[in-house]
């Protein structure tokens, strides 16, 4: 844990020297460049929990990964805490995990306090990309993962698209190399050919897949500089052991194998496929590893590379374009926010990102969007389910703040000079349903619960007059949502709620001079969004058209929808 700096404790009403400053700014750069923040994405099940406790293994705050229950013989992954997610095996939700790691680099100097790093695991099916989509605006870098045997999924290209919008750069790892899977040559076609990103290897496969013996690693000119040689582990529940070989000793070792891996990788160099880091911070290229989150080969590999690759905290530009740089006052984002996650307290956590200056637990901080102050007595790090005070957080730290029901995603907070940072726009919703509660004895504990998840923004929660309060509409990217909503009700407010989907199929942002004249149109109908918007729901896209043709002069705008 890292400790706060002597320059910061000070009591904040006293003025700082000019020398403190230099050294609090000195101090505050230097613990940012330690710093990685990234997010693994991909398409569903290509692994992106189990390299993250594969991760967690390797940088030893964790002591074994899987073991008998749950998906395919392992026991649910740390990042994989709910209930729903333990029993079906996927992600519904986004979780955040710090950890220290000293590279193979940092732990040659005793001096070197090695890297933290903040990892968000993220649920890659597609009805929760809202999710994702948050977290991506919170962090500084991207793990893309993609399965050996499938390639490019309809999600990857998709997430490939909000990185490369928000200027996100992305390494990409090609997973379960251990199982059989197809060419490597041609998943690296692929991926130039369909998203216009051309992938640079780091680590080279020795062996096809399926038959995953080791990595190549690739010299600058794509010589082979090393062979890396993995032993497997019972499961896979610990550190695979390497074994590390030079050239002529990995050919006797491997044979043609070995001989392939090395051709292929020179192959790679006369088509300009080498790292150049210029272009991978510019997104034009992406860093690629070979790997097998599960027997944990290559996992090393790849924290090493976001170490030395990915790049630390930066300047982040304000809603007028300024930038507010990691040495500034501090400053925050909130790109998450829930509750549940411990079933004794019952408590709501507002996960922030550090964008500048020190966090001190305990600081007076002021909510951008309210203006007021808030007090940040109970600030947490987390590591999935489990969570400690954190006394200090630096650019890049992801810090939990308790019960601070105010705050919400996209909200800024910050001391000193007043920062706004631009919001995160919500994505459109495309299903709708009503959500009511049987028993009258529990309407109180309904009504806590649908204004809790609405305020989390696991669904959107939608009303009007006609309908009255007792039965919210829920709005959604994608069904599975109001799966969450359900599962979440019963398990945290004991509430078993009745959902019955609702006939409209497109949301469009209204006003109120438009409202009137909608509600008596077949097949439309108008709510107020807890943030006040509104909304018309239309049952159709043809019903939308003929309205737009005969009343043209009705407000009906599209939300903004961002992955595409
Ligand atoms: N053979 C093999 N299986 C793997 C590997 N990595 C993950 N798996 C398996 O693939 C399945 C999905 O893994 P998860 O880590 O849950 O995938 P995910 O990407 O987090 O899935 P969502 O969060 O639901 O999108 C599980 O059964 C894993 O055991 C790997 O390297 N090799
Ligand atoms: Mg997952």
């Amino acid at each position: 844990m890292s400790t706060p700096p002597a320059s910061a404790t000070g009591d904040t009403g006293t003025a700082i020297s000019d020398s403190g400053t230099a050294a609090l700014s000195k101090e505050v750069r230097a613990e940012a460049a330690r710093r990685r923040t990234f997010a693994v994405i991909s398409h569903p099940d290509a692994g992106k929990s189990t390299l993250t406790e594969a991760l967690a293994l390797h940088a030893k705050v964790i002591s074994e990964a899987g073991a008998v229950h749950g998906k395919a013989g392992r026991k649910s992954t740390v990042s994989d805490w709910m209930e729903m997610e333990k029993a079906r095996g996927i992600s519904v939700s986004s979780t955040a995990l710090q950890f220290n790691y000293r590279s193979s680099e940092s732990t040659a100097d005793e001096d070197d306090p090695g890297n933290v790093i903040n990892l968000v695991d993220t649920p890659g099916h597609s009805d929760f990309s809202e999710d994702t989509y948050r977290v991506l605006t919170a962090v500084d870098a991207a793990v893309m993962l993609i399965d050996a045997a499938k390639g490019l999924e309809p999600q990857t290209l998709k997430l490939f698209q909000v990185c490369r919008h928000r200027g996100i750069p992305v390494i990409t790892v090609i997973n379960k190399w251990d199982r059989p899977g197809r060419a490597p040559l041609e998943l690296l076609d692929e991926i130039d050919e369909r998203i216009g990103l051309t992938p640079t290897p780091l680590f080279w496969p020795v062996g096809i897949a399926g038959d995953f013996r080791g990595l190549l690693r690739r010299g600058e000119d794509g010589a082979a500089e090393e062979y890396i040689k993995f032993t497997r582990t019972a499961g896979g529940a610990k550190i695979a052991p390497e074994e590390h070989l030079d050239p002529d000793a990995a050919l006797e070792r491997e044979g043609d194998a070995w001989a392939e891996a090395a051709e292929e990788s020179e192959l790679l160099s006369a088509s300009g496929q080498d790292h150049d880091q210029e272009l991978f911070l510019a997104g034009q290229t992406s860093p690629v590893i070979f790997a097998s989150a599960m027997l944990n080969f290559g996992v090393r590999q790849i924290l090493d590379t976001l170490v030395a690759l990915a790049p630390p905290p930066r300047a982040r530009l304000d809603i007028d374009d300024n930038p507010r740089d990691v040495d500034d006052p501090f400053s925050a984002v909130v790109f998450k926010v829930q509750a549940g996650m411990d079933t004794a307290h019952r408590d709501r956590l507002a996960f922030m990102r550090v964008v500048s200056g020190v966090f001190e637990r305990g600081m007076v901080v002021t909510h951008a969007q309210t203006g007021k102050p808030f007090t940040t007595k109970y600030a947490l790090t987390v590591f999935g389910r489990e969570r400690s005070t954190v006394e200090a957080a630096y650019p890049g730290d992801v810090v939990g703040l308790v019960n601070a029901t105010a705050l919400a995603p996209g909200h800024t907070l910050f001391v000193d000079r007043k920062v706004e940072f631009p919001p995160i726009p919500s994505f459109a919703p495309e299903h709708f349903a009503v959500l009511r509660v049987d028993a009258a004895s529990k309407y109180k504990q309904f009504r806590k619960a649908v204004d809790q998840l609405d305020s989390e923004g696991v669904v959107q929660i939608l009303r009007n007059d006609v309908r009255g309060d007792a039965s919210p509409v829920m709005a959604a990217v994608g069904p599975m949502q109001f799966e969450v909503v359900s599962a979440r009700m019963k398990a945290e407010y004991n509430v078993e709620p009745r959902i019955e989907p609702l006939g409209y199929a497109l949301a469009r942002r209204t006003d109120a001079a438009s409202r009137d004249e909608l509600n008596r149109q077949r097949g439309v109908e108008v709510f107020t969004r807890s943030d006040g918007v509104l909304l018309a729901l239309v049952s159709d896209k043809w019903r939308l058209q003929y309205i737009r043709k005969e009343l043209p002069d009705l407000t009906l705008e599209p939300l903004v929808a961002t992955t595409d």
